[in-house]
């Protein structure tokens, strides 16, 4: 194990709730409709485009490019004020210990996030000098369940997939991390038994249990 792929939203930090009611409140505006809760998981990991294309399809509500761009851009704004309260004691349990024991073994550690305001959260989080990398998802052609995010997420370390392990909440992630050829390791409930490895939340994650499930299921 040379490299760890990580998530943001629902690993590195609880950002998904901010994301959920940020299209819920858009939603209401705009249509004066309801989402129901089973639609958060569908939109977890997964590019703000596709997200919307998904609550769309689900309210059975066609727009004109121009407005779709809008309403993007509207959610956007909406989520980066949201993020505004960010801070250190947002940073999920678990993790800036475990980002200091992947750092204490040598391990490289780069950003697979779909967000595109990956680099804004981890700023305000204080963790932007634990990264050796932050793939870039503005520049991938397909967002997860689609490899390409992991993929770019190793090569900016300059290190092999099959030599990383990545780290996701999102069933859509965790497909992707499998697609890439890197172990994959799901933070979460049941609907991510498709993970190598699965704990039930961040603070069940540590050094040992990954690198043992790295050496059980590594594709090499
Ligand atoms: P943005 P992750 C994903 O982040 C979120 O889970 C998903 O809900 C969001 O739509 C996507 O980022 C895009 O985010 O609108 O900020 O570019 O889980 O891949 O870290
Ligand atoms: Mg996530």
């Amino acid at each position: 194990m040379k490299g760890v792929l990580f998530d943001l939203d629902g690993v590195i930090a609880d950002t998904a709730v901010y994301h959920f009611a940020a299209w819920r409140h858009l939603v209401k505006k705009h249509f004066n409709a309801e989402l129901p809760d089973k639609l958060e998981e569908k939109t977890k990991g997964v590019s703000r485009e596709d997200s919307l294309h998904i609550i769309l399809d689900f309210l059975g509500i066609q727009v004109p490019q121009e407005k779709f761009t809008a309403l993007a851009a509207e959610k956007n704004q909406a989520y980066v004020k949201a993020l505004d309260a960010l801070s250190e004691k947002d940073i999920l349990p678990g993790i800036k210990d475990l980002l200091d024991d992947f750092k204490k073994h040598n391990i490289k550690i780069s950003l697979a996030s779909a967000s595109k305001n990956g680099p804004l959260i981890l700023e305000k989080l204080g963790l932007t000098d634990y990264f050796d990398a932050i793939a870039d998802p503005a520049k991938v052609t397909a967002g997860k369940p689609a490899p390409d995010i992991f993929l770019a997420a190793a090569f900016a370390l300059n290190i092999s997939p099959y030599d990383c392990v990545g780290i996701e909440d999102s069933v859509a992630g965790v497909k992707a991390i499998n697609s890439a050829g890197s172990v994959s390791i799901g933070v979460g409930g049941d609907e991510l038994n498709h993970a190598d490895k699965r704990f039930n939340s961040t603070a069940d994650l540590n050094y040992q249990d990954i690198l043992e499930a790295w050496k059980a299921y590594n594709h090499n």
